[in-house]
């Protein structure tokens, strides 16, 4: 675990900024957005900074190489097999291409001017592949996961180094999830949960998720999973972990 967790701080260090701080969109979608997705593709990575960024829930479709489950249906919906893939219920669009997809993301739920460092995609999209460097080998390739009945629910932020190796297993497993974006919006935030527990810090956030985790757990510990075919709700990445092991080998 000490490596996993060094190699995701990695990933997050080689991201900067990206995918952490959020300024909620101008409006939010009615009915939640959905990703076909590669954890540790370099495209992929770059709309759900986007999705952090903005703050908003996204379905995931998990398409890692070797996957049958949800390949074969963008497959037959978009195309071919190309991700991310993003496709939006409330206006019918659908789309390859990621820096296309943030664009859309921001002019649709934004409602805001492409930011500068969005404008430069290019740019970006060098610096996530060197982020997924030190990633390789995982969050790419299938291995057998049980399909569940219900969509499990995913509390994270993009570039958590902690939610990151619960993204890679759900993809790996090829488990869809319903990933709330949490990202930062005050500074406390910043502190760690327990830490800021010591400090007796209970950061009021702008962010609808991150209140309602504060609300019905009692505290913000990113990444929480919430499965509802258990009635599970659980926090620390290594917990999660071995959860989904234990419930959802195939
Ligand atoms: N220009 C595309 C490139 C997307 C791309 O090449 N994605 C890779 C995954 S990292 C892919 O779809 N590979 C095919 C596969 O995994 O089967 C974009 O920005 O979205």
């Amino acid at each position: 675990m000490a490596v996993n967790l060094a190699t995701s701080m990695m990933a997050t260090l080689l991201r900067a900024s990206n995918g952490i701080q959020s300024t909620p969109a101008a409006v939010k979608p009615k009915k939640t957005l959905q990703l076909y997705d590669i954890e540790n593709c370099p495209y992929c990575r770059l709309v759900r900074e986007v999705l952090t960024e903005l703050d908003l829930d996204v379905e995931i479709y998990p398409c890692p190489k070797a996957g049958t489950r949800f390949r074969p249906e963008l497959v037959a919906r978009g195309g071919k097999a190309q991700f991310p893939y993003l496709v939006d219920p409330n206006t019918g669009a659908e789309m390859y291409e990621s820096l296309d997809i943030v664009a859309y993301l921001f002019e649709t739920y934004g409602l805001r001017e492409l930011p500068l460092k969005w404008r430069a995609g290019r740019l970006q999209t060098v610096g996530s592949m060197l982020a997924s460097a030190p990633r390789a080998g995982r969050g790419m390739q299938a291995r057998p996961g049980r399909m569940p009945e219900y969509l499990l629910e995913l509390y994270s932020f993009e570039s958590s180094p902690y939610a990151r190796p619960v993204r890679e297993l759900l993809c790996e497993m090829e488990i869809p999830y319903i990933l709330r974006n949490c990202g930062r919006t005050r500074f406390e935030e910043w502190v760690l949960p327990p830490m800021r527990e010591r400090l007796k810090l209970q950061p009021d956030s702008d962010l609808e998720n991150r209140r309602l985790l504060q609300e019905s757990e009692g505290k913000v510990s990113i990444p929480y999973l919430y499965d509802p075919n258990t009635d599970r709700g659980l926090f620390e990445s290594a917990d999660i972990l071995d959860y989904l092991r234990e419930n959802y080998r195939a």
